[in-house]
């Protein structure tokens, strides 16, 4: 039999990759999961008009090169799968094809709805039968404000698929809506575990769009003759896996049995724990928490926080004043920055939208009397160091919510590359970091694969797979000294939160 080879499909905010896993011997005589990129592509916003877009025929575009490069490279996946960034959709219409350009997540249609939809159905019921944090970008508002706009698309569609299931679609023909995207909409009832029809009625969301959900593991169907001679390749097999990324990543941790803390990092941050049920207490509502649906029938309790969207945004400002800036050099900077000079609250709307993030953080400064960032180090500094604060705040938060005490936090996802942050981390909240896999999502999306295909057990054996195969960094807990300026620091993020609303 030959050694068992997968390829994920990876789609971020801010970039999309493709890689091929391969199951091998370690040197111990047990298995290993020897992961290679095969492609990666920048993903961006797209504005038209007043909206902002995803570029969905480019990303399909994208991974079929990356289809090819495969087997042009002698690789032989027998399946893939595909995970994205939550809560997007396209609607196809009644012969199958897509209506219009998926609208991205901070498409300011959305504005004020979360309000509106309160006016409705009170928060603590909407809690109870969503069990999400109240996000501006939920479908549920992106649904609402297209059929309060009296949205022709929505009028003529007749599916939705939410964005890694029109990815396969698209390279399938089969039409599915995976469960932990499902759980990204608001829409989906955690307790009875169906879609929330009299919800979507009385928002005039047409309750016909929403396929019936199935598990990870499931497996699609292979890919469709056209795509097969288009690119010259088999007809691998389409599984379900976590589609949704932060799922995925969260199937990759790699934690021992018991309780544990993660942090899903990458354009948003994710801090989270695995619970093998929702918790829908008004405790959880008040400190918004989302329970979302997860990989092996769990559900993630965790926190979406802004992220390194923020930094990103600034990166992408000082680019385009024509400075060349690598994400290791602005680090260097930050480092080299003076400490605690000021902080920000991470999750202030005003760092929600893609516009001047540079001026927000430093009039962010200006308004709480601080003083204002102007370098790139300094602005860099101040925001990894809110970023680790408000880790503490929310992992605090959680322990208060399940009772329990996290020795450490498992960061995973492309931001541990920024290893100042993991430092500033594990300094904030006083315990170590253990950070790995980097490509957390991707290798979840492959763990999935390979439960399907009967070659892990289940989660924990995955999550032991992920564990005997990547490097994992332990930072340790601060030294005393830095233990009281992070505890000092603290104080006046607590101070900082409490101006907020
Ligand atoms: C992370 C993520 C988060 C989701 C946000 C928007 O990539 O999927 O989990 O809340 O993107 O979709």
């Amino acid at each position: 039999k030959t050694a068992a080879t997968v390829l994920a499909f990876d789609l971020g905010a801010s970039s999309g990759r493709a890689l091929i896993g391969k199951l091998a011997a370690n040197a111990e005589g047990g298995r290993k999961l020897e992961v290679t990129e095969l492609h990666r592509f920048p993903n961006y916003a797209v504005q038209v008009g007043q909206h902002l877009h995803w570029d969905i025929l480019r990303l399909l575009q994208e991974m079929k090169v990356a289809i090819r490069k495969a087997f042009q490279q002698g690789y032989h996946p027998s399946t893939f799968g595909v995970d994205t960034w939550g809560v997007d959709f396209g609607l196809l219409d009644s012969h199958g094809e897509l209506l219009g350009n998926p609208y991205h997540y901070r498409d300011p249609q959305t504005e004020g709805l979360i309000e509106e939809v309160e006016q409705l159905l009170s928060r603590e019921e909407q809690y109870q039968q969503g069990g999400l944090q109240f996000m501006p970008f939920n479908t549920i508002y992106q649904l609402y404000a297209m059929s309060k706009a009296g949205s022709p698309k929505l009028a003529a569609a007749e599916t939705l698929l939410l964005t890694p299931d029109l990815l396969v679609y698209f390279l399938t023909g089969k039409k599915v809506c995976e469960f932990t995207m499902a759980t990204t909409t608001q829409l989906f009832h955690p307790e009875r575990q169906q879609w929330n029809e009299p919800l979507m009625q009385q928002l005039g969301i047409p309750a016909k769009l929403f396929l019936e959900p199935i598990h990870p593991g499931s497996r699609i169907g292979p890919l469709t003759s056209e795509v097969c001679g288009e690119l010259d390749v088999p007809p691998i097999e389409a599984i379900a896996v976590g589609t949704h990324d932060t799922e995925s990543a969260v199937a990759a941790v790699p934690a021992g049995e018991g309780a544990f803390a993660y942090l899903v990092c990458g354009t948003w941050s994710l801090l989270g724990t695995e619970l093998a049920r929702p918790l829908l207490t008004p405790e959880a509502m008040a400190l918004d928490f989302s329970n979302e649906g997860g990989v092996g029938g769990t559900y993630q309790l965790l926190k979406n926080i802004m992220g390194l969207w923020i930094l990103q945004e600034c990166h992408r400002e000082w680019e385009s004043q024509g400075q060349e800036l690598s994400f290791a050099q602005l680090a260097a900077e930050a480092e080299q920055a003076e400490p605690f000079r000021s902080l920000i609250h991470p999750d202030d709307l005003r760092f929600y939208s893609p516009s001047g993030m540079i001026r927000n953080v430093q009039q962010y400064c200006e308004e709480t009397g601080q003083p204002v960032p102007q370098s790139r180090g300094e602005i860099a500094r101040c925001i990894l160091e809110s970023l680790a604060l408000k880790y503490r705040y929310a992992l605090e938060q959680m322990e208060q919510l399940t009772g329990e005490v996290y020795s450490g936090l498992h960061m995973v996802g492309g931001g541990i590359q920024n290893r100042l942050l993991c430092r500033f981390t594990a300094n904030a909240i006083g315990r170590s970091v253990w950070a790995g896999p980097v490509e957390a999502s991707a290798i979840g999306n492959m763990l999935v694969q390979l439960i399907a295909q009967g070659e892990c057990a289940d989660l924990q054996e995955a999550r032991q797979l992920s564990a005997a195969s990547f490097e994992v960094v332990t930072y340790e807990g601060p030294a005393p000294t830095d233990r009281e300026v992070w505890g000092q620091a603290y104080e006046a993020y607590l101070r900082l939160a409490a101006l907020q609303v």
